[in-house]
């Protein structure tokens, strides 16, 4: 039960009209770490309860079949109300039914972060009430000022855009694990420009496809010298929606990769949880095919978004990027540790390799290294760099760490 010292103290509701089952209820929350459980046993009691409070609570546990106003009924309301709490349905009832609860409830605009089958336990509450503390860490990132979409066609006909690469190393070795490909616009006059300057442009503006596929060919041609060098170096590139919904995309990723003369397993593709469940029937036939086909998937930002980890079994990633939330300044906050210790057993118990982004400082390498974490990326290792830069980066990387490399 160490886990509970890592978050901090919350304010919790059950809702359970079963007295017995409402005793363990509260009694769980508590060993999460609840200062205090409201105890109610239908919603109109929920309701003046949560009604009768000045703070708002932070957790509450809903059950959703009981007497008088049912579960659903109650989130409706706490939906017109705009309550804050995060909600964490239980039922006895089939998976399909709490799915469907929870679907209603988010378009009430009900923070829902999870459903768990009675009767309660620790082991069920505990990764819920982490993903509330998860979530409330994420704030949206940096804004800077777009490119105007004119600009950004010139920009593609003249051909500016390029990849970056930022090093991935394998934890135990140091050696390099890979390398993700980022996109930098190197514009004439304004010099380089961050892709949060025209990404979101080219996505609104259905541009995204062509450039990404630029983006692949140079990045394969990239991989291929550095082979050619004595360096088999797996490149990984970010896709967005609009490619993913192509099905034909892992077809043509393969003619690409056949054509640089490589195979499959040197390009990994990635893609935020939020992309993967956005049109769910294209896009999980395109990342089966692409995982059929010996290319590496991989979960970016994990933690960020809003889907199920049950969601995310379905789809055949082989890696799992924890967000840089998590990760940058972790040795300074039990919160932070504590979400990486979960989010690293998952991957183990899923079988897949994680990797923590944001590895800024020493401290940040030594708190991910302690949870077991495979692979790392950040700038404590290297910033994304121009591609003539990378096999001069990894010998100095591993002049400095021959030491650590030889011990293993
Ligand atoms: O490199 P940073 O370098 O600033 O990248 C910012 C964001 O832009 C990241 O979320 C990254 O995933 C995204 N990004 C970078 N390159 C590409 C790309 O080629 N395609 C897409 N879709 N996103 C990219
Ligand atoms: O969203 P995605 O993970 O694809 O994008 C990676 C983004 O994170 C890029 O913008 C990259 O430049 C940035 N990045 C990489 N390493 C670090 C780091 O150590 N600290 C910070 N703050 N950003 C990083
Ligand atoms: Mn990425």
């Amino acid at each position: 039960m160490a886990s509970n010292s890592n978050v901090p103290p919350f304010q919790a509701m059950i809702l359970e009209d079963h007295d017995f089952q409402r005793k363990i209820g509260a009694h769980v929350l508590k060993t999460c770490g609840a200062a205090e459980v409201l105890e109610a046993a239908n919603g109109s009691d929920a309701i003046a309860l949560l009604d009768a409070r000045q703070n708002p609570l932070d957790i509450m546990v809903c059950d959703l079949n009981m007497p008088g106003m049912d579960g659903l009924e109650f989130l409706r309301h706490i939906g017109l109300r705009q309550n804050s709490v995060s909600v964490i349905l239980a039922s006895g009832m089939e998976a399909s039914i709490l799915r469907a609860a929870e679907m209603m409830a988010r378009s009430y605009g009900v923070r829902i972060i999870g459903a768990v089958e009675k009767p309660l336990s620790e082991g069920k509450l505990m990764p819920l009430v982490l993903r509330h503390f998860s979530q409330h860490l994420v704030s949206p990132r940096k804004q800077v000022a777009a490119m105007p979409v004119a600009e950004i066609k010139n920009g593609i006909a003249r051909g500016e855009f390029e990849p970056f690469f930022q090093p991935k190393v394998d934890m135990h070795t140091c050696k390099l694990a890979g390398v993700e490909a980022l996109m930098r616009w190197r514009h004439p006059k304004a010099g380089m420009i961050q892709p949060g300057a025209f990404i979101p442009v080219m996505e609104a503006n259905g541009m995204i496809n062509d450039v990404t596929f630029v983006l692949v060919e140079k990045s394969l041609q990239a991989a291929r010298d550095w082979r050619d060098q004595g360096y088999p170096i797996t490149v990984a590139i970010n896709l967005s929606v609009d490619s993913l919904r192509d099905t034909t995309l892992p077809d043509r990723l393969m003619r690409m990769v056949t054509a640089a003369g490589l195979a499959p397993d040197s390009l990994t593709v990635e893609v935020t949880e939020t992309v993967a469940m956005t049109d769910l029937g294209h896009s999980l036939e395109t990342l089966a095919r692409l995982r059929m086909k010996g290319f590496g998937l991989s979960i970016d930002d994990y933690g960020t978004g809003f889907s199920s980890m049950q969601q995310l079994t379905r789809v055949p990633f082989s890696e799992l990027k924890i967000d840089q939330v998590f990760v940058t300044g972790s040795s300074k906050q039990d919160i932070l540790q504590a979400l990486l210790t979960a989010s690293v057993s998952m991957t183990k118990r899923l079988k897949l390799k994680s990797v923590a982004e944001g590895v800024e400082t020493e401290q940040d390498w030594q708190s991910v290294s302690r949870v077991g974490c495979d692979v790392a990326q950040g700038y404590f290792i290297g910033r994304p760099m121009p591609r003539d830069e990378l096999i001069g980066w990894y010998r100095d990387w591993m002049g400095a760490h021959n030491n650590v490399a030889a011990s293993e």
